[in-house]
């Protein structure tokens, strides 16, 4: 994109008209699920907001204290769980909710009720929070396609029946980067206009990377592939540069790099965590559908992160995510051990 000329420009894609511009092709399609965006990027706008004033709301008490005005300030992850739930539910398009805050499923109640089940973590990377490194809300989307009484069973569906997933980046601008299944595009929130502008058409992740991401202070428990990976991403014996290493421990912020420049990001499996750390439902799904939806792949050690099928709401799984080539690599990897499923 020209962002030269983007500054003069006066034809604004906003993510409404674009995603109404996608439901004009479906004519069948009734406007649900533009209305229901429309209540997840509210509840983006207001997480930005209170994520910015949350260095200056220190100033004035601390999280779980009262304020000036004698009310208790509330945890900004506890404040955006609270603020996605009611518009999330006020939509009156969604049935049932799973948030990384709640241990038990939210089901909407039946006056309320519509055709979507929505997976998130309404402020993923929250020990960032207080050193003002960037965070972000992940979700995604399911749809119910007849009018039965819900059950667990709605959300606990393989990550490629996503019907929409995306990430809202609270860093240096507020990035909110979506798909609904065709193609990734990416949308800056301009605080003047306080609308998401299309800035990053049609993303597609670079086949191969130069960087990897990853905890490293976890090696010591890794399995033989991540090592061997790692260690050729160090020392490669091909000729090739090394990788450099990046790592900001929030998950959108790593995964944004990653879909922009490539490379690889990983959370895996160790022996103090067989499962790694990140959920299945609203961290390793999300994030995975929009990876392919950009030419990318997402891998769990065992099988194509987007088949596993949870079997509950809270599970957690190893992910490998990134580049193709990258990712082939570690597939490679992970065959040549037998652990391939
Ligand atoms: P956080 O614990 O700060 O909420 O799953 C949450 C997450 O952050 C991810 O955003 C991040 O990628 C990961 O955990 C970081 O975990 P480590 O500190 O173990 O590296």
């Amino acid at each position: 994109m020209d962002h030269a000329a983007d500054a003069h420009r006066t034809d604004l894609m906003t993510i409404t008209r674009f995603v109404l511009n996608e439901q004009s092709k479906y004519p069948e399609s009734r406007g649900d699920f533009t209305i229901l965006l429309s209540h997840i990027v509210l509840g983006c706008k207001f997480v930005c907001s209170s994520v910015n004033k949350a260095g200056l709301a220190k100033l004035i008490g601390l999280a779980g204290e009262t304020n000036i005005q004698g009310e208790e300030q509330k945890k900004l992850d506890v404040l955006s769980n609270e603020v996605f739930i009611k518009a999330l539910v006020s939509s009156g398009r969604t049935r049932i909710l799973v948030s990384e805050e709640d241990e038990n499923a939210i089901f909407v109640e039946p006056s309320k009720r519509g055709r979507y089940c929505v997976v998130f973590d309404p402020l993923d990377g929250s020990s960032n929070i207080d050193c003002g490194v960037s965070i972000g809300t992940i979700f995604g989307i399911y749809m119910v396609k007849d009018d039965h009484e819900p059950t667990l069973d709605d959300v606990l569906q393989p990550g490629k029946q996503m019907v929409a997933a995306g990430y809202c980046m609270y860093g240096s601008s507020c990035t909110l980067v979506l798909s609904t299944g065709n193609g990734v595009n990416g949308f800056t929130l301009d605080p003047s206009l306080g609308e998401f502008i299309l800035t990053h058409p049609d993303i597609k992740i670079p086949e191969k990377g130069k960087i990897y991401s990853v905890n490293e202070g976890n090696a010591k428990n890794w399995d033989g592939p991540t090592a061997k990976y790692v260690e050729k991403c160090k020392f490669p014996k091909d000729g090739s540069s090394a990788k450099s290493l990046r790592y900001i421990g929030s998950m959108v912020a790593d995964v944004h790099r990653t879909l922009l420049y490539g490379g690889t990001f990983m959370y895996p499996a160790d022996k103090k965590s067989p499962n790694g750390k990140l959920r299945v439902l609203y961290e390793v799904f999300p994030m995975s559908f929009l990876i392919e939806k950009a030419g990318g792949q997402a891998f769990t050690g065992k099988q194509r992160a987007l088949d596993l099928v949870p079997t509950k709401i809270h599970e957690r799984s190893p992910v490998f995510l990134g580049s193709y080539d990258e990712i082939e690599e570690i597939k490679a990897l992970y065959a040549a051990e037998g652990q391939m499923e």
